[in-house]
């Protein structure tokens, strides 16, 4: 995939160079939903609505070419509403092979979480949700609002 351009770029606008997600596939735009493609709802996190972003189930790890031109990701991390209370995550960047930025574990009684992350010099950028620590039941992990600031 080619790197994004200068400025700033939403991550659901991309195309990603690998992305696994623990149930059906990385959803752009919308919540996981279910298995199919295309299921998911508005990602909405306590109520708090995101016209953009990346819905997932933990474990995802989705991965992005930025070719070191790349300065910081951001997003509001967060358990989607359609799981209601349940799920926990952990939200984390990577660039290259460090981890650069996390949420801390995060449930779906909690509202999203900003997470910032400088990726200056990364080749390639990772969001990671992990299990949070316990399982993968109800873990709906949002990206929302999920962008990269290059120059
Ligand atoms: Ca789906
Ligand atoms: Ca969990």
């Amino acid at each position: 995939a080619r790197a994004p351009g200068s400025g700033r770029t939403y991550l659901s606008d991309l195309a990603w160079t690998r992305a696994t997600n623990y149930f059906g596939p990385v959803e752009k735009d919308t919540s996981n939903g279910e298995r199919a493609a295309g299921d998911g709802r508005p990602i909405t996190v306590e109520g708090v609505r995101y016209a953009k972003g990346l819905g997932t189930h933990a474990p995802a790890d989705i991965e992005f070419h930025t070719a070191g031109r790349c300065t910081t990701v951001e997003f509001q991390a967060g358990i989607d509403d359609e799981v209601g209370q349940a799920g926990s995550a952990d939200f984390e960047v990577w660039a290259d092979g460090g981890r650069v930025a996390h949420s801390g574990v995060l449930t779906g009684a909690m509202p999203a979480r900003k997470v910032t992350a400088s990726v200056a010099g990364a080749r390639f950028v990772r969001l990671v949700a992990t299990n949070g620590g316990d399982n993968a039941t109800s873990d709906h992990a949002d990206f929302a609002d999920a962008t990269v600031t290059c120059q």
